[in-house]
């Protein structure tokens, strides 16, 4: 067997294969499907201080190549979350990545306060880049002082190991990924969604009532490994790859190109074991090529 186990800061995970925030629910709706303790991290769907309902309908649409979305955060607010949902969690083995956002800077520290008296959680994902809401969102990790400074604010209210997940929709992701480093951030996850759209031409209208929304699945995955490697050349601290990754030779390019775990999301929707079929792929993988350590793989890539 080879040793698939790696390390995120001082978060120690199994196995490089986590689920994407928004795309696996709070785990317990996977848990007929699969044995969630195989993963390497579950990381919840964002929750924030107060409860919110989302944005109206239609707010999924599919594309050729992946899909739009336009949720818009809904989710049951974080005393329930903590009262609801924690309970489930605690009973696993692997780790637990709580996804939190805010309206303001100054609700990311407020929150993470409230969670860091809670056990049972791993590691925090700190949400800056929902491109999907009004307040908030993608505003906090498209300037590299806004993410910085909350990265600040966070770190000094917490011990637990703090993740910033980066928006691809900036001109230099490296930039934005120095300034959470240098905040405080044991990791970044990249990338959330780009902002896309699409339009039904009879009505000439939005397929999505917001407009525009987060593009996600297959055919971003060059596009966002382009900027895990952007990222890799650039900062000191791991990178868990995220964007279009669907198999398990996906989730390989991603190691190569720089990132220490990845995570799947989009994929879930059509396979909710496709997780699983990714950490027994790179087990197989692995001992096929002589791979005794994971880590090995994190950024190899070959240039010439
Ligand atoms: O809920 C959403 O609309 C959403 C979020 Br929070 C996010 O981070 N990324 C995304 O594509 N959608």
């Amino acid at each position: 067997m080879s040793d698939l186990t790696l390390k995120i800061g001082r978060l120690v995970l199994a196995n490089p294969v986590t689920v994407a925030s928004g795309t696996f629910g709070y785990a317990e709706e996977f848990a007929d499907f699969i044995d969630l303790n195989q993963l390497g991290g579950i990381i919840t769907k964002t929750v924030t201080l107060e409860p919110r309902p989302g944005n109206p309908p239609p707010r999924i649409a599919e594309t050729s190549g992946g899909m739009l979305n336009s949720i818009g955060l809904p989710n049951v607010g974080v005393q329930k979350f903590i009262t609801d949902k924690m309970p489930f969690l605690r009973t696993l083995t692997t780790k637990i990545i709580v996804n939190v956002a805010g309206k303001s800077a100054e609700d990311y520290p407020e929150i993470i306060r409230i969670l860091d008296a809670v056990e049972g959680i791993d590691a925090y994902e700190l949400n800056y880049s929902c491109p999907n809401v009004k307040e908030g969102g993608l505003s906090f990790s498209a300037n590299a002082h806004v993410a910085e400074s909350v990265t600040k604010s966070v770190r000094a209210v917490t011990n637990r190991p703090i993740i910033a997940k980066l928006t691809p929709n900036v001109t230099a992701i490296g930039e934005i990924g120095l300034a959470v480093e240098q905040g405080g951030a044991d990791a970044v996850s990249a990338v959330n969604t780009f902002v896309g759209m699409a339009i039904d031409i009879p009505s000439r209208r939005p397929k999505i009532a917001m407009v525009t929304a987060g593009y996600s699945g297959p055919a971003i995955k060059p596009l966002a490994l382009a900027k895990v490697y952007e990222l890799y050349k650039k900062i000191h601290i791991p990178i868990i790859g995220i964007g279009g990754i669907c198999d398990t030779n996906d989730a390989i390019e991603f190691l190569i190109a720089g990132a220490a775990a990845i995570q799947v999301g989009t994929a879930n929707f059509w396979d909710p074991c496709i997780s699983i079929k990714i950490v027994e792929g790179l087990q197989t993988w692995c001992r096929q090529n002589h791979i005794q350590k994971i880590t090995e793989l994190t950024g190899s890539l070959k240039i010439k």
